[in-house]
């Protein structure tokens, strides 16, 4: 593969930056050019090494600004989501090791303070920026340090319910917070909902904004806006405001003073306003107006495709497709398709997605529905509490959350789903290791946090066509609630397009292969790498007899009961943690029942695990082909 990075020296300016104190030792002058380094560096990097692009280009001159501004590392950042973040790395540090972004063993892709100091706080689920750096701000005022304290959230992330909780929050407290509101009318898709049409509004009318502004400074210079921490004349003054521009300001209504909107990549002009408002004292937004995938035209054309592109050509920004299994169908694809299907035969069905309708392809039926589509905004919680509603009212909801985000709605789960046993399918795409994104994103939980949940029915597909046969089954009538988990990625080829769909009872597993010594039960994708590990085992494969179990609630009792009275050794293997999950479930079931066997678990350990490509992690931990012939062997032994 080209790599540009490695063999030129574009970059004059940026190569003498190993840290925010370098930067700040430059005149202002040459901050463009520091910025045009910076952009041109993320590109060729990401060319090779593929990460998030479009957010990070987007935020180069407000990253700039920042530390130019701000006397990181005491100062504090925090980077919502983190995605945006990749010029801040480079800035801190991290310029020489910026190659092993993402990689295994490498920097990680987002945030995280046990990389560096400069890193304030972890990132990588949405809108946690404004309660973290408030949390943040105001153990610094009790500690009478007075650092200032930047949350930089994006448009999307500001849908976001924890987004509003901290809003909310922020004038309670004696605190200097600074909230950079990064709008680019962006989030991975079209941003949606009343909050993006609000930004757009004040984003749009100028004249409101000038009037604000005007009034703003009348205000200062008649000592209205000078004693900030005193909320009752940041309320008064923007009363006035309001009354002026005769239209309200939703930051201002809440007491947290509202500077904006701003052009974010002048960055002449983005240090001038940082330098003005720095010491301020007292809650302000600063909202700023950026492009994203500012500086890369077919990023700045096509936001979504290029959030994280995988590789690509930086002279002609051709992408560059792995063909590796091209034939072979992304279960995201399964997912779509089918829903599009069903909901074609079936007109109660509708999608909810909370933000992510590219991401789990239910832009595909999208496409076709737009009226049975809901993009929610980032809010999982409202995703399935509004599906919840839907199903109340007779729809049949199909709401799909990545495993990892679902833990946001855990409650709403319980509480407005599982209670009322209401029809709703839960498709959680990304279960399992999700590789270069790391223990964010990782769907390790959801077996064990969902398994303990009553009246829930929780399954895996095996693959291509019984993910497809599960979303058949469970909109069946009278189902309850159904999750449905798959993994991030390519099925193993099996067919499914055209295929006639089946009902699967539910809590029935199925016996794969017969064997004489050791039952394997597996759950989910991962049982295909269990029968490739017992078939290379050649002449001793016959003493392994394989379960695709299917369900991990309700599980298949019988089944298990048919196992114990066959072998003596039981495996079982799950891309879940060991804590709690399907093993966890399958110990129970036979230590309540007094069964004489002994279960050997093979699944994710207690502990968050890194990032770096699905391989390579598995392997790390005995979970690919190899680790897994390595543990039956001893056992055979
Ligand atoms: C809780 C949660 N849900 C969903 C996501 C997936 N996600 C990552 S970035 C993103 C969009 C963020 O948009 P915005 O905050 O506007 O940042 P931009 O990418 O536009 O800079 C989404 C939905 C996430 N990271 N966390």
């Amino acid at each position: 593969m080209f790599c540009p990075v490695f063999m030129s020296n574009k970059y004059p300016l940026l190569n003498t930056i190993d840290y925010p104190s370098d930067l700040r030792k430059l005149d202002k002058s040459q901050l463009k050019q520091v910025c045009d380094e910076l952009r041109l560096f993320i590109i060729d990097q990401l060319s090779c090494n593929p990460g998030h692009l479009a957010s990070s280009l987007g935020a180069v001159e407000l990253t700039v600004a920042l530390h130019y501004v701000f006397d990181t590392p005491n100062d504090r950042i925090v980077w919502d989501v983190g995605h945006q973040a990749y010029g801040h790395k480079i800035l801190t540090g991290r310029r020489g090791v910026f190659n092993t972004n993402r990689k295994f063993k490498g920097i990680s892709g987002f945030p995280n303070p046990k990389e560096s100091k400069y890193d304030s706080f972890i990132s990588g689920h949405a809108s946690n920026s404004v309660s973290a750096a408030l949390g943040i701000s105001v153990a610094d005022e009790m500690q009478h340090n007075h650092h200032n304290v930047i949350a930089v959230i994006g448009d999307g992330a500001m849908t976001g319910g924890l987004a509003f909780e901290g809003l909310n929050n922020v004038c309670v407290h004696p605190n200097n917070l600074l909230i950079i509101l990064n709008d680019n009318n962006m989030a991975i898709d079209k941003p949606v909902g009343g909050m993006s049409e609000y930004l757009m509004d004040i984003t749009t009318s100028k004249y409101y904004n000038r009037l604000r502004f005007k009034t703003h400074h009348l205000l200062k210079k008649l000592g209205l806006m000078n004693d900030n921490k005193k909320n009752r004349f940041v309320r008064f003054a923007n009363s006035i405001k309001n009354m002026v521009s005769g239209s309200s300001n939703i930051f201002e209504g809440l007491n947290i003073r509202y500077f904006g909107q701003l052009d974010g990549h002048d960055i002449n002009q983005l240090v001038k306003v940082l330098n003005d408002i720095k010491n301020f004292e007292g809650p302000r937004v600063l909202h700023i107006k950026t492009i994203k995938g500012k500086g890369f035209a077919p990023a700045e054309q096509s936001a979504t495709i290029w959030h994280a592109p995988g590789l690509f050509n930086p002279e002609t920004g051709e992408l560059i497709k792995s063909k590796d299994a091209e034939n072979i169908s992304l279960y995201q694809d399964v997912f779509g398709q089918t829903l599009l299907e069903l909901a074609r035969k079936n007109d109660k069905i509708v999608g909810i997605t909370p933000a992510m309708p590219t991401g789990c392809s239910m832009n595909i039926m999208m496409t076709e529905m737009p009226d049975r589509v809901f993009d929610v905004g980032i809010a999982e919680g409202h995703a399935v509490t509004f599906s919840a509603g839907l199903a109340k009212e007779g729809m049949m909801p199909f709401c799909n959350i990545y495993s990892s985000f679902m833990q946001r709605a855990f409650d709403n789960l319980i509480h407005d789903v599982a209670i009322q046993k209401l029809n709703i399918v839960l498709c959680l795409d990304r279960a399992g290791l999700v590789g270069a994104d790391g223990p964010t994103h990782h769907g390790a939980f959801d077996i064990s946090y969902l398994r303990c949940i009553p009246n829930l029915i929780i399954s895996a597909p095996l693959n291509e066509y019984e993910l497809r046969n599960l979303l058949y089954t469970a909109q069946l009538p009278e189902k309850g609630p159904f999750v449905i988990r798959y993994p991030r990625g390519k099925g193993v080829g099996a067919e499914w397009k055209n295929q006639e769909m089946k009902e699967i009872p539910i809590g029935t597993g199925k016996m794969m292969k017969d064997g004489s010594k050791i039952a394997i039960l597996s759950l989910g994708h991962i049982g295909n790498v269990a029968k490739d590990a017992i078939l290379s085992f050649k002449n001793d494969a016959d003493k392994f007899a394989w379960y695709d179990m299917r369900f991990v609630k309700p599980l298949d009792t019988k089944l298990l009961d048919e196992i114990a009275q066959k072998f003596k050794q039981i495996v079982t293997i799950e891309d879940g943690s060991l804590k709690g999950g399907f093993g966890s479930a399958v110990l129970e079931y036979y230590s309540d029942n007094s069964a004489d066997v002994k279960v050997k678990r093979i699944g994710l350990p207690d502990k968050f695990i890194e990032h770096g490509s699905p391989d390579d992690l598995y392997k790390m931990l005995g979970m690919d082909k190899k680790g897994i012939y390595n543990a039956l062997k001893a056992l055979l032994r």
